[in-house]
């Protein structure tokens, strides 16, 4: 019998709403929703290949124990039994020697939110690894400091504004990321119509650029500068409004700034200074939005890019502004409560400092291998393939290795999860209910919808959430008398704002649309003690100084390796779907022509990358769409590995980005990872 379903797309944060028509559990169609008003029928490849993810053979469905190189099926009742107990022992040798790492897909089902902190309680570690420090960390401390929560963002009114600026991102790739925003395409289409422009800045000429009005190339990691020229440039301007009462520390963050040169600022980042002057006049010229994101967050200098991305805009006078940047009003907010803390205490081996509860992903290996009381003995992976993702992956490989108890909760035996003790996977992507507590506050506009499960998960199946809890209670050996999260999530909708339900919201299947983000929230809004915008954090203004003495510089013979994405990857995950890999190889390096020519090399012949940890072999894409002085290589790639169980992604060619990224070097203020700039040199590999 024919059923038809709507369901929200958790594979990314833009919340496309679908639509999947199925025969029994044969899925015959998936579209975009049109009746969506968050996502208005838009879809991207990977929610087609949703059923792949559901139907492939190899996507583990039963618990795994491995014994050397052999894998055999066990019971769940059998692997919790036996993680606990191993747990226990390890807990009792030293307590502090257990750690959690929390992988991107996690974060896509509001009952894996709800749920680790038992897991968290049950190993009462500190050893918390997540995402978040090779992503996001230099905005949550950015909106920590200034704002006074780390989850508290300024969504850009795309749908309004007059001049979208999108520095280090590429939403036509990546459907936006700390800002949900589906089908970038029609809403720039329609900021075109009505006479306004998108102006991209990124050391590659993106698929967003290549929508957009202008694109300026940059430099990689040099955004700082390029900021404070652009800030200064804004201060100096007739135009340049005067700051809102609330906004405290501007005059002092003006004075911090005085000895940087804009010319000097210009010859480091590469954008001219007229095009400096040209963006200072739009962003003073009507409603205005600057967007930075991995690109600007991935660097040594992360934080200090989203902490003078924020400045930028609130300078221009585009904060709480229609068609500038607003805060959203969804219909569970979690902006409240704690709103985030670092530096309560260092890591164990590095002094790295804690960041929101967590340690820094880039010191892992270090806190397995170095000997010691605290050296991390028992790892759980929770939806993570952090040897493909962390920064010198192969360190952390071989780290790996060492541990007494690895435990991945993972839907597939792959080059992380093929190293573990236990695998526990979760249901098939349709076999579960969705709401986006994460995202929807980001959206560009308010708006609330829950799926529930479209297929009946198998009878021994459990969610991400149930496994969490699961071994939650089989380390303490007590149940877990939590409510569930249908329950807490449905206690959120009713103690929100519009008052919602579960049971209202199932009778909506499009969504509920609860109308476009609204200014006026400032000051209210604001988490700081005084409810005050922070513009000159001490710890932000002790970093910048130093850089105004900086002087452009090049090695001889260096570039400076920068990571894209494709429209049909996600991340390291998803390269088992057919229809997502299909056609030319896309684990290339692209490389502009005087670089290659320097070393020889030609299009589509072998390079090989080298950098201070590693050197991998790719393919040269010749390419004037990147600077000169950069290469670009996708990260995740590099499937083709002895244990890997993944049928259709072991077959492809690629490498690691993250064999050549470097794990000691981080963003000293928020511990982030580096992924952008870092200095390799290439070969040509010309055949014997
Ligand atoms: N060089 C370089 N490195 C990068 C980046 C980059 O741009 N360049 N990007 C960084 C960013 S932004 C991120 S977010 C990280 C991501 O880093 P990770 O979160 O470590 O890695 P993912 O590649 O997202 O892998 C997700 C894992 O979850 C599994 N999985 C998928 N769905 C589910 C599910 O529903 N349940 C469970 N239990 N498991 C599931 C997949 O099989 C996979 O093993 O990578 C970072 N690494
Ligand atoms: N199709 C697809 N979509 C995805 C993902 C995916 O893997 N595939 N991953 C998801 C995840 S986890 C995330 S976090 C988001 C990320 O989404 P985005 O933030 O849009 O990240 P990217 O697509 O990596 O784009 C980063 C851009 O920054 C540029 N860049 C690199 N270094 C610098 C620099 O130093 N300065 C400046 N100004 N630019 C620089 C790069 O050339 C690139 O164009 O995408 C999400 N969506
Ligand atoms: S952009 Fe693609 S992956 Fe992201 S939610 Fe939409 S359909 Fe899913
Ligand atoms: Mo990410």
């Amino acid at each position: 019998m024919k059923t038809v379903h709507h369901r929200t797309c958790h594979l990314c944060e833009a919340n496309c709403g679908i639509i999947i028509e199925a025969d029994g559990r044969q899925i015959l169609s998936i579209r975009g929703d049109p009746d969506n008003a968050l996502s208005r029928g838009h879809i991207c490849p990977k929610a087609v290949a949703l059923q792949d993810l559901q139907d492939d053979p190899d996507r583990l469905r039963h618990p795994v124990r491995r014994t050397g190189d052999s894998w055999e099926k066990i019971s769940w009742e059998r692997a919790f039994a036996e993680i606990g107990e191993r747990t226990r022992e390890i807990l009792a040798r030293d307590p502090a020697s257990t750690a959690l790492y929390r992988g991107n897909p996690l974060a896509h089902h509001y009952g894996n939110t709800l749920s680790v902190g038992h897991l968290r309680a049950a190993l009462k570690t500190r050893n918390i690894f997540s995402a978040a420090t090779m992503d996001q960390m230099p905005n949550l401390v950015v909106n920590h400091e200034m704002l006074g929560h780390a989850a508290l963002f300024a969504v850009p009114d795309i749908d309004r504004t007059q001049t979208m600026i999108v520095i280090g991102a590429n939403p036509m790739v990546s459907n936006g990321s700390l800002w949900t925003v589906p089908d970038f395409r029609t809403r720039i289409r329609a900021l075109r119509q009505r006479g306004g422009q998108l102006v991209t800045i990124d050391p590659r000429r993106t698929e967003t650029a290549a929508v957009a009005d202008r694109h300026l190339f940059i430099r990689p990691a040099t955004d700082a500068w390029f900021l404070v020229a652009l800030l200064k440039t804004l201060f100096g301007h007739p135009a340049c409004p005067s700051p809102a009462s609330y906004v405290h520390g501007l005059d002092r963050f003006r004075a911090l700034i005085e000895p940087f040169r804009v010319e000097n600022c210009t010859q480091i980042c590469g954008v001219p200074e007229a095009d400096i002057a040209w963006l200072a006049d739009r962003l003073l010229s009507g409603p205005a939005a600057l967007y930075g994101r991995l690109g600007t967050s991935v660097q040594a200098f992360g934080t200090l890019s989203a902490w003078l991305i924020a400045l930028v805009n609130i300078v221009a006078g585009q904060y709480d502004r229609e068609g500038g940047l607003m805060f959203g009003a969804p219909a569970i907010d979690y902006a409240s409560g704690s709103g985030g803390s670092s530096g309560r205490w260092l890591s164990r081996v590095r002094g790295l400092p804690e960041v929101m509860g967590e340690t820094p992903v880039a010191t892992l290996a270090d806190e397995i291998v170095s000997p010691g009381p605290g050296q991390i003995a028992a790892l759980f992976l929770l939806a993570g393939n952090p040897v493909r993702s962390i920064p010198n992956g192969r360190r952390l490989e071989a780290a790996l290795r060492k541990l007494d108890l690895l435990v991945s909760v993972d839907i597939y035996r792959n080059e992380t999860s093929r190293l573990a003790h236990y695998i526990l996977p979760s249901v098939g992507p349709l076999e579960r209910d969705h709401y986006s507590l994460l995202t929807l506050p980001l959206a560009v506009r308010n708006f609330a919808m829950y799926s529930p499960p479209m297929f009946e998960p198998p009878a021994d199946g459990l969610l991400d959430w149930q496994i969490i809890r699961g071994l939650a209670s089989a380390i303490t050996g007590d149940p877990i008398s939590a409510k569930a999260p249908p329950e807490l999530l449905d206690d959120l909708l009713r103690s929100g704002p519009y008052a919602l339900s579960i049971e209202q919201l199932s009778a909506h299947p499009s969504g509920i649309d609860l109308g476009g983000n609204r200014p006026g929230r400032l000051p209210e809004r604001l988490r700081t003690p005084g409810k005050t915008l922070e513009c000159a954090p001490e710890r932000f203004c002790a970093a910048l100084t130093p850089l105004a003495a900086h002087k452009a510089d090049a090695a001889e013979g260096e570039l400076l390796l920068i990571g894209r994405r494709h429209v049909r990857s996600n991340n390291s995950w998803m390269a088992n779907s057919r229809r997502l890999v299909k056609g030319p190889p896309r684990c290339t390096a692209l490389i502009h022509p005087l670089d290659a020519a320097g070393v020889g090399l030609t299009d589509g012949a072998e390079v090989e990358i080298v950098s201070r940890v590693g050197a991998v072999r790719v393919p040269a894409e010749i390419s004037n769409d990147i600077m000169p002085g950069v290469i670009s290589l996708p990260h995740g790639w590099g499937h083709q590995l002895a244990g890997v169980a993944l049928g259709v992604a072991a077959d492809l060619d690629g490498a690691s980005a993250n064999d050549l990224t470097d794990d000691m070097v981080v963003d000293p203020l928020s511990g982030n990872a580096v992924f952008s700039g870092v200095p390799v040199r290439i070969n040509s590999c010309r055949p014997h």
